[in-house]
């Protein structure tokens, strides 16, 4: 009975503290840290690739740099992981809230409650569905559409001068994610205009290279005439080129290869011939991350939206910018 009694005092001493700190709202004065110090809560999707990798780094330095605390959580490509999270960092009255939305739906109740504890939050990397844009101060991240887009324009480019069918089977990223579902439909649209194309088979490989190698198998297994592999990124890429290679044929020549991200070991491959083409997707967001945290916490006005700058990378270019390649 003792115990009972004192559980639920403690609950509600514990629920009186959180208001007070609550009472300022967010801001640097009103979250957990007080005196200047910005606490950010930082949710990510997880460490499935080279490009995510590179990200987490690309935050954990920027917020080091910029004198911010992170408070950092890896929510193994797990929506419920990110909602858990994100709550727990309201909890806590961080000053403000960053994440990448592993899918983009099904985020606007938590999304809510930040918005009623009045913590600002920033979407970084993927972008939510929700029609209610007073959820989020901004979306700092690339243009996947745009980057889908590019790697269909140089396919038709490479194809000009052929009027044979072109069969192409497409490593998708995770199902129901910003860049899966955007790389897929700009991609569409560029090759659409062209009847010679044909999306042959289409699956999600998750992003990772051990699920993109498995689907490549089965890809070939079923389809014996593939001439292109379009993989939403390096890393499902890598997978197929073993895959392509156990099934004794030349990748980059009896397959082409279209990928996104541009990491190291992808341009690596592109250099050595093995992919012919890649659509850079920067990780490198840390530092326009904190850059716009501070002026959220400070009230200040940001954009809604923020593109990534980045460009595309033939085989030759590949060889030119090895070296000088930061991830
Ligand atoms: C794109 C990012 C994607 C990368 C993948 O901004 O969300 O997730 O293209 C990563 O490599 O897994």
């Amino acid at each position: 009975m003792l115990k009972r009694i004192s559980a639920a005092v403690l609950a509600g001493l514990t629920a009186m503290a959180v208001t007070a700190c609550g009472s300022g709202g967010g801001g640097a004065s009103g979250g957990s840290s007080g005196a200047d110090v910005i606490t950010m809560g930082f949710s990510q999707v997880g460490a499935e690739s080279g490009w995510r990798t590179a990200n987490t780094k690309s935050v954990q330095d920027a917020a080091k740099e910029a004198g911010i605390t992170l408070k950092f959580s890896d929510a193994q490509q797990k929506q419920e992981n990110q909602i858990k999270a994100i709550r727990s960092y309201i909890q806590q009255r961080v000053d403000v809230i960053a994440f990448s939305p592993v899918v983009e739906s099904g985020w606007d109740t938590v999304l809510k409650e930040a918005k009623d504890a009045n913590i600002p939050v920033i979407l970084t990397d993927r972008a939510v569905d929700s029609p209610d844009k007073s959820l989020y101060k901004t979306f700092l991240g690339s243009d996947f559409v745009e980057e889908g887009k590019k790697a269909g324009t140089w396919l038709v480019e490479e194809y000009k001068d052929s009027t044979d069918p072109v069969n192409i089977v497409e490593l998708q990223g995770t199902t129901g994610s910003a860049p899966a579902n955007d790389r897929r439909d700009g991609f569409q649209e560029v090759i659409k205009a062209d009847p010679k194309f044909k999306v042959i088979a289409s699956q999600t490989g998750d992003f990772t290279r051990a699920k993109g190698k498995e689907v490549m198998e089965a890809f070939l297994k079923a389809n014996p005439d593939i001439d292109v592999l379009y993989a939403h990124n390096d890393d499902m890429g890598l997978g197929a080129i073993e895959a392509i290679e156990g099934a004794g044929k030349v990748p980059g020549q009896d397959i082409k290869i279209i990928t996104v991200d541009a990491v190291k070991d992808g341009m690596q491959a592109l250099a050595d011939g093995k992919i012919s083409f890649i659509v850079e997707c920067s990780p490198l967001l840390g530092p326009q991350l904190m850059d716009l945290a501070k002026k959220v916490v400070a009230g200040e006005q940001v954009p809604d939206r923020v593109v990534t700058e980045e460009t595309t990378f033939t085989q030759e270019q590949a060889k030119e910018v090895l070296s000088t390649r930061q991830y």
